[in-house]
């Protein structure tokens, strides 16, 4: 079995026994101690020069490795970036993130440093398993220090949608960063949706209903998990609880009253005010409940260091000062507000006593107070009002689902809680405990184990598509001093990035330079060969002493001052009709366009909204396949766009001509595309030629680059210094 490495922010060390180490915790250990492994983490020290090497721990199979942090450190990577500014984003609340350049560069810092400190300790057959968003950077860190390990990641906050996403700045970087990992896990299939799409639309990356995704010039997995809790543990903690001293005075206490038990950090993510303001409500409107409901809020106090911590807290006190001095009797106060952690057996017995389990955070990425709630009751009765927005209310449907934003509907589900039949307080808690009892935070660290084991048995390297520079540099080593170099370049998605219409896609100042500099080499010969017209070729590029060539070969301007020459023969009789369909689908199609070309047709739909024009491209690609099916055409599926070309015209008759041309001796010959018309292009070159991809698509080339920066710095690198 390979040895398991856990990462986390926090640890929680042998000596934290009992109470204090939560179902997260115990279930780690219980993993570690099982295959035996390493947990490195922050010691939650602080010190004015902390060590580069961690302290080590040994317990048993178990070895604990932290670092401490410098002040510095703590407040841009922890209080600011992790907390200030992932924290309420990823929780959808752009009002409260406060960016800053600094704290980003701590949080990309402190992860480099963990990395560097975590390196030397791995071993080579370690499945390392990195946790939350303190450390989305580590793993990226760590392939930077060439480790090759099988490396997952876990987030357990929610993973936001592109639309929130992109309000952070530099979040390219961070998924990037988060891309380099093996296996991600995300707490809900909606998390999961939100990456993908972020894949998808934002990365233009690829990802499959499998999971598997291409992104940043690597491959990798992706999985919703769902986390859990120790059930057994809490169901003994109630057994327990049920004749405990402690219980038997809260039961006292209670005078027969029912009880509402709120469990949560103090976190503006949970929802408290509103949960208090519901209880104003029900107080208000539903005035038979007065003095018969107790609501207990359990909140101990955390990031206090973190302003909108502070200010949370004392919104709380004085709603539930509000409340309580506006109901309470002379021997009943109706909120009951304790700012402390208690002991799980402690909160099991309150879980047991509760008429209701109150659940309403305003975004949460599971929540195991949910699912604590349920395990705790072996009677089959309590009711779990539960939000719509905890990732737990995909698995717990049978709960009373509220928004948590409608104070009047909440109210109104406290008091549907409070008047709801046994029996059917007994059948929804069933299915409950049902569902919970198959899945435990055993079952879902050994499914995350077992995932990340199984991804590609090869180990990183398989999932590294691009190219180690040290390969690429000596390549262009190799074709700077080659006394003929001829090359064969595609434009767009090549050398310059997509645009979002074709005409936006001119060279800039750099790419000009690039060309001029590599012909002003002795020997050096360029052909750029596109799927554009002829037009903008000639008009962006025509003044360079370059090969251009157009619609995919249709047209070519061997020499620099030649003419244009055209293929012959080309049936062209096929155009009025898929014209007439594509300006049918860019009609319905907002954003979408047609480009017309000699010999061809393209319709482009980059500026669609991007699920209408999959949509419409899946069906005008069906129309198409039917209704051209046995003509003169062949159809072509780029990125964004669908062409309709002549059968016969292809990438691969420009290197047919341009080869026909040369003579001996041969020179050394490199091709460079991203899409499929350039497969044509590398399948014509000579065996001895050299084929070099463009981002991280199936290709035959046997060399890879992630982006068009990375080619044409890989150019330059040809052209070598001046
Ligand atoms: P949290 O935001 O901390 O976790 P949650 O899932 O509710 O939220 O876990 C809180 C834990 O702390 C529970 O186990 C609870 O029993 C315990 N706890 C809360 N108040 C306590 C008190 N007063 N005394 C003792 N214990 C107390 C993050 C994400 C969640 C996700 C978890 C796990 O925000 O969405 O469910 O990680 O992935």
């Amino acid at each position: 079995m390979a040895r398991l490495v856990i990462v986390s922010n926090r640890i929680a060390l042998p000596r934290e026994r009992g109470g204090a180490a939560g179902g997260l915790a115990v279930a780690m250990r219980d993993a570690l101690r099982r295959s035996g492994g390493l947990w490195f983490g922050w010691s939650g020290e602080l010190s004015d020069a902390p060590a580069s090497a961690p302290q080590i721990v040994t317990a048993g199979k178990v070895v604990y490795a932290t670092l401490d942090l410098s002040h510095a450190d703590h407040r841009a990577y922890y209080l600011g970036y992790a907390n200030s500014v992932l924290w309420p984003l990823f929780h959808y609340r752009l009002g409260l993130f406060e960016f800053r350049r600094d704290t980003f560069e701590g949080y990309l810092r402190v992860n480099a440093a963990f990395a560097a400190a975590l390196a030397p300790l791995l071993q080579p057959d370690d499945l390392v398993w990195v946790h939350d968003y303190h450390l989305i950077p580590l793993g990226a860190e760590l392939r930077k220090l060439g480790v090759q390990n099988r490396i997952g990641f876990f987030l357990h906050i929610p993973f936001p949608t592109t639309e929130v996403l992109t309000a952070l700045p530099g979040h390219e970087k961070l998924v990037e960063s988060l891309c380099a990992y093996d296996l991600i896990g995300f707490q809900t299939p909606n998390d999961l949706r939100a990456f993908t799409d972020y894949v998808v639309n934002e990365a233009r990356g690829e990802a499959a209903s499998d999971g598997t995704f291409a992104a940043f010039g690597r491959r990798g997995r992706a999985g919703a998990f769902p986390i859990s809790i120790d059930t057994d543990g809490f169901a003994r903690a109630a057994e327990h609880a049920a004749g405990a001293p402690d219980m038997k005075r809260m039961s006292e206490s209670l005078v027969g009253r029912a009880l509402i038990i709120g469990v949560d950090r103090l976190d503006y993510s949970k929802g408290l005010p509103h949960r208090f303001e519901a209880f104003d409500r029900l107080m208000e409107r539903w005035r038979e409940h007065r003095s018969r409901v107790t609501l207990m809020q359990v909140a101990p106090p955390t990031r206090g260091q973190v302003a909108q911590y502070r200010a949370l807290r004392r919104e709380l006190e004085g709603l539930a000062g509000h409340v309580n001095g506006k109901y309470a009797e002379f021997d009943w106060v109706p909120i009951r507000y304790l700012n402390r952690t208690f002991s799980r057996n402690t909160l099991a017995g309150f879980y047991r006593l509760a008429r209701i389990g109150l659940v309403t955070p305003l975004r949460d990425g599971m929540n195991l107070v949910a699912k604590e709630f349920v395990a705790c009751r072996p009677d089959e009765d309590g009711v779990l009002v539960l939000s719509e927005f905890a990732g737990a209310a995909v698995e717990m449907g049978e709960a009373l689902q509220v928004n948590p934003y409608d104070i009047e509907a909440m109210a109104q589900s406290y008091d549907d809680a409070l008047t709801m039949p046994e029996e059917e307080r007994r059948v929804r808690m069933r299915a409950l405990r049902q569902r919970i009892a198959a899945r435990d935070v055993h079952h879902w660290v050994q499914s995350f184990i077992e995932a990340l084991g199984a991804v590609h048995g090869e180990g990183a390297e398989a999932a590294t598509i691009v190219t180690p520079p040290e390969d690429l540099d000596g390549l262009a080593a190799r074709l700077r001093s080659a006394e003929r170099l001829l090359l064969l370049l595609d434009y767009d998605g090549t050398l310059v990035p997509f645009a979002r219409a074709p005409d936006l896609a001119a060279p800039d100042r750099p790419l000009r330079d690039l060309f001029t500099a590599l012909v002003a080499k002795p020997g050096v010969r360029i052909h750029v060969v596109s799927g554009r017209r002829r037009e903008p070729l000639e008009r962006w590029l025509g003044d360079l002493p370059i090969g251009l060539h157009a619609e995919h070969g249709y047209w070519s301007r061997m020499a620099p001052d030649g003419p244009w020459v055209a293929m012959q023969d080309v049936n062209v009789a096929w155009k009025p009709a898929v014209r007439r369909l594509f300006d049918q689908a860019t009609a319905a199609t907002p954003g979408a366009l047609v480009e017309e070309k000699t010999a061809s047709l393209a319709w482009h739909w980059r500026m669609a909204e991007p699920e209408l024009g999959a949509a419409r491209a899946d069906e005008l690609w069906r129309r198409l396949e039917h209704d051209l099916r046995d003509g003169p055409v062949e159809l072509l599926r780029g990125e964004k766009v669908i062409e309709v070309r002549p059968r016969g015209v292809n990438k691969g008759r420009v290197v047919e001509r341009v080869l026909a041309q040369l003579e001996a001796p041969m020179p050394t010959i490199v091709a460079m595309g991203d899409d499929g018309t350039d497969e044509d292009t590398f399948r014509a070159l000579p065996p001895e030629a050299i084929a070099i991809g463009v981002g991280y698509r199936a290709s035959v080339a046997r060399y890879r680059v992630a982006t068009p920066r990375a080619a044409r710095a890989f150019l330059a690198n040809v052209v070598g210094k001046p």
